[in-house]
């Protein structure tokens, strides 16, 4: 590329308010379930409920609840083309989730997570387990840190990231507690899912006047490209 059209593009994508460069990751996908509702891209189980004292750990009011063994299930169709899929989120740990007992996330039927190193109630070194990093308080006894649901049994919270090779145009995620005891004994929760490829990043619709801007900027390309 010569260096008159990479500075072309650059001022292109400034007007089009993104950034130039390969690296750049395209968000494909956002949901922090503050609506109260899921979206008809949800499917499986989990109900949208109060994050409770999760709000204080970037949980906002409300998140994605599942207190059953069925997976949460997130469907994403139309992916502009992609060799690589980033996904992450908050994972909710409430209440009694024994240590040893098992989590999976899977990206269209495939496990990226598939643990029994999972668990929140008697884990060594007062912390939990489980993908990611916990980002609540470790845990001082049976009931605290208490964070909601089941005022008897201790709650925390992790963050976690999952990059893979991916390239269909749509993608399919799910996270699953099949070993739990279900209900206020043991339940998890997810939040902040963020979905992103390494796709080209697309020009944003932009206002009229700037939308004008881009115009002359693809006139100038052309331009370089006949010259
Ligand atoms: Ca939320
Ligand atoms: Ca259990
Ligand atoms: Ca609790």
């Amino acid at each position: 590329m010569t260096r008159n059209r990479k500075h072309t593009l650059a001022a292109l994508a400034l007007v089009a308010g993104v950034q130039v460069g390969g690296a750049q990751a395209a968000n494909v996908y956002t949901q922090n379930f503050e609506s109260g509702v899921a979206g008809a891209e949800w499917s499986g189980a989990g109900t949208v409920q109060d994050s409770l004292g999760l709000a204080a750990f970037g949980f906002g009011e409300m998140h994605l609840r599942n207190d059953s063994t069925a997976a949460s299930v997130l469907t994403l169709n139309g992916l502009a083309a992609h060799t690589q899929l980033t996904f992450s989120f908050s994972l909710a740990m409430w209440d009694s989730i024994d240590l040893g007992d098992r989590f999976v996330i899977q990206v269209d039927g495939a496990s990226v997570y598939d643990s029994t190193d999972f668990g929140n109630y008697f884990p060594p070194e007062n912390i939990g387990r489980g993908p990611g990093t916990q980002i609540t308080e470790a845990f001082t006894s049976f009931t605290d840190p208490q964070y909601g649901y089941n005022t008897g049994f201790h709650d925390s919270a992790r963050v976690a990231s999952f990059t893979l090779n991916h390239a269909a145009s749509s993608v399919v995620i799910s996270w699953a507690y099949p070993t739990s005891q279900t209900g206020l004994d043991e339940s998890f929760g997810i939040d902040n899912i963020v979905v992103s490829t390494n796709a080209a990043p697309v020009p944003l619709p932009a206002s009229l006047p700037m939308m004008g801007l881009g115009v002359l900027g693809l006139a100038a390309l052309r331009k370089q490209r006949r010259a």
